[in-house]
């Protein structure tokens, strides 16, 4: 922990104390968790540098850009597009929500009853802890389930908020209504930063951020290896990064890790044995320091070979078509790409049972485990069809309902009876 980062920390209106005792717990954990694993890629070297000084670098970059008149958009979920934020010269910072240190602040105002993905963001935020929301110009919520939708009104009496309402089915009407929220949000940027968005420079955010996924999409490709030349840990690091890091410096660490993946491939030379269980994650997001349910996993001898989640798979599926030239058409396109992100608010959803089921194929997977957040009845029902259709398909499936808190001794013995049951 530099003085600088303090200096600057203290400018931003951290709360230096509480902020302490986060920066403070946070090397510990990352040793034992990250840093304890054999045989890690060399590229692992960047995340571990980036996650290293979490709070220093890059927000030290964001201030720098917005001294030069850059502006700061924060945002919590994967419907928010990215490309129009960075058309108009803006930048895309996806938030952590993923600690249950910043909850005990958020329990102050909001029920104990909300999962603790939103009591983390909102914590965050109220007990000042996060250098990230300090920074932002605006915050960018959505209206996918009603417990983010309320919090974002309170949020919204703190700090400039935006939310754009995302539908709840997937009709031609629902799509209208996206499109439109599409067409706003861009008004929206454009009024933020004063710079139009025009084909040109919109062309090349689309381009740019599909570089990014496209990068992610080789990542999770290389995970379809025996053995895994990679740990689910990392993985999900290296996703968790991509969502506040610099994207053009992202993409070009994650395609070197990938690189690095490919030469592994060819020498079959893994992290684990091949006969390891190959585990396929499925559910609510695991936002970054959110590493609880892949390391008791992987260090119950199981290998995380994919994740179905928002810090996963439907974050980087799809790309958004770059053959478009006029306007209309390019957020037509846009519209439709976040269209296909397969979240448990939509009715009916379908395509997300179809997807847990595919990726399980693809993947190899000996079984799923859906993890589900505590007060997320989203999650919580859609996983009634989850268990269905993996039932049907011959797939074993655990089904796991934790919250931030430490409930690792109960959760290891149902894993650990679940890797036993499922063990080649
Ligand atoms: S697109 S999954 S990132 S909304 S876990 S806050 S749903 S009660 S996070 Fe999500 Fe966007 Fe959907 Fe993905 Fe509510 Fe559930 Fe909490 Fe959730």
């Amino acid at each position: 922990m530099t003085t600088d980062n303090r200096e600057m920390w203290r400018e931003l209106g951290i709360d230096l104390e509480q902020h302490d005792l986060l920066m403070n717990a946070l090397p510990s954990v990352y040793k034992e968790i990250y840093l304890s694993q054999k045989n890690r890629p060399q590229g692992m070297g960047f995340f571990d540098f980036v996650v290293g000084d979490i709070h220093g670098i890059r927000v030290r970059e964001l201030r720098q850009h917005a001294k030069d008149g850059a502006k700061v958009v924060a945002t919590y979920c994967v419907f928010v597009p990215d490309e129009i934020v960075l058309a108009a010269g803006a930048i895309p910072v996806g938030l952590c929500a993923g600690t249950n240190f910043s909850i005990p602040a958020a329990e102050q105002v909001l029920p104990r009853n909300t999962c603790d993905l939103i009591k983390s963001s909102f914590g965050f935020k109220l007990g000042r802890t996060c250098p990230y929301v300090q920074t932002s110009h605006l915050i960018v919520g959505e209206t996918t389930c009603d417990g983010k939708k309320k919090m974002f009104e309170i949020l919204a009496e703190y700090q400039p908020v935006h939310v754009m309402e995302v539908p709840n089915k997937k009709n031609r009407a629902s799509r209208d209504l996206w499109l439109s929220e599409v067409i706003a949000f861009k008004g929206v940027v454009e009024k933020l930063t004063g710079t139009k968005i025009t084909e040109e420079n919109l062309a090349q955010a689309i381009k740019l951020v599909n570089g990014k996924r496209h990068a992610l999409q080789r990542l999770s490709q290389a995970r379809k290896a025996s053995p895994p030349p990679i740990s689910g840990k990392d993985a999900l690091l290296v996703t968790q990064v991509s969502f506040y890091d610099d994207v053009a410096r992202d993409t070009q660490q994650v395609n070197a890790l990938c690189d690095e993946l490919g030469k592994r491939i060819a020498n079959k030379e893994g992290v684990f044995s091949p006969k390891a269980p190959r585990i396929l994650i499925s559910g609510c997001p695991m936002a970054i320091p959110n590493w609880k349910l892949h390391h008791l996993l992987e260090t119950s001898g199981a290998a995380v070979v994919c994740e179905e989640s928002c810090i996963g798979t439907r974050a980087f599926s799809d790309l958004v078509a770059e053959d478009k030239r006029t306007m209309d058409d390019q957020l037509k396109a846009i519209a439709d790409r976040y269209m296909q992100i397969h979240c448990a608010c939509f009715t009916p959803n379908t395509e997300r049972i179809e997807d847990i089921v595919r990726l399980a194929r693809e993947y190899k997977v000996d079984g799923v485990v859906h993890y589900n957040l505590l007060f997320c009845h989203t999650y919580a029902n859609e996983a009634v069809k989850v268990d269905k259709a993996l039932e049907k398909e011959g797939i074993p499936l655990l089904r796991i309902e934790t919250d931030y808190g430490d409930d690792s001794g109960q959760l290891k013995t149902r894993i650990d009876a679940f890797l036993e049951m499922i063990q080649k």
